[in-house]
């Protein structure tokens, strides 16, 4: 999954595609890369950020999905709100993607059953700007327990809104009121989430627990654009641990890493005997 943030403010590529036209070159150049998928959001979810009007949110993301739809792009909308999700939909999009996994905007579950798009739920307990106030995992089990919990209890929200188990998809959501080692401990062993039985998404990508790792000697996180080579050992283990799809600002590297790894992999029955 490519992302395409139509953002002035996130935290990695804010400003970089907030018109239309270099959003959308932006996604052919994912697709170009090899992206399966194009993850387009309108709203900044990094620490801190506040939350655009609906109307701005809207005038950001539809635009953009009508155009890399038409153009034949397996389209998916990051927003956590019904009315975007629904016009995303109308627009062309097939995914939702709410990190909120439906507590934002709990109608969204609605759309999402009315229309049998694919939905991504993210764990996640709060708002950017204080999500960080939530980081605490203190119960037994620690934060593998809680967001496995937390993780069901939105499955069977889901449920009971109508959403079918073959439209979901799960997410444990690094960074979302999570501190760097509750990042690597969800990430370690994927088990715990493949077992509740739905497709996994990670999005680990220039995230702040990476930079973090890759700080320098004086304790300087490494910049954004620096956190790559990181990322792509990240979507390894992903393919290891069976996960469906990862969510990534740099399509290419992670490919050409996941076609060496299918090479290294995939018994070669089908191959042509070189000979
Ligand atoms: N992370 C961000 C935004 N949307 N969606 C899903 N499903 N999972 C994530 O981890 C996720 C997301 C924040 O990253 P960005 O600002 O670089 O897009």
């Amino acid at each position: 999954m490519g992302i395409v943030n139509v953002t002035p403010d996130s935290f990695s590529d804010g400003g970089r595609y907030v018109e239309p036209e270099a959003a959308v070159a932006h996604g052919r150049r994912l697709l170009a890369e090899g992206a399966d998928l194009l993850d387009i959001g309108g709203e900044s979810t990094r620490p801190g950020s506040t939350r655009p009007l609906v109307s701005e949110e809207l005038s950001r993301v539809v635009p953009v999905i009508s155009e890399l739809a038409a153009a034949g792009a397996v389209v998916s909308v990051d927003t956590m709100r019904a009315e975007v999700a629904a016009a995303a939909i109308e627009a062309g999009a097939v995914v939702v993607n709410d990190v909120s996994g439906g507590l934002a905007d709990p109608e969204i579950l609605d759309v999402v059953a009315a229309t049998g798009a694919t939905y991504v739920a993210m764990h996640w307990r709060a708002h950017s700007h204080h999500m960080n106030d939530f980081a605490r995992y203190d119960g037994p089990g620690g934060v593998v327990a809680a967001v496995r919990e937390e993780l069901s209890q939105r499955v069977e929200a889901m449920r009971a809104a109508g959403v079918r188990d073959e439209q979901v998809v799960l997410d444990p959501g690094l960074g979302f009121a999570k501190i760097g080692e509750h990042n690597w401990e969800l990430l370690r062993d994927l088990s715990w989430l493949r077992d509740l039985g739905f497709p996994v998404l990670v999005g680990a990508s220039r995230k702040t627990f990476l930079g973090r790792l890759l700080a320098d000697p004086d304790g300087e996180p490494r910049p954004v654009g620096e956190r790559e080579y990181a990322n792509v050992a990240i979507t390894l283990h992903c393919a290891r641990e069976q996960v469906w799809c990862v969510r990534v600002h740099e399509v290419r590297a992670s490919r050409d890493a996941l076609a060496a790894h299918q090479m290294l992999t995939t018994p070669p029955y089908h191959r042509e005997d070189p000979s």
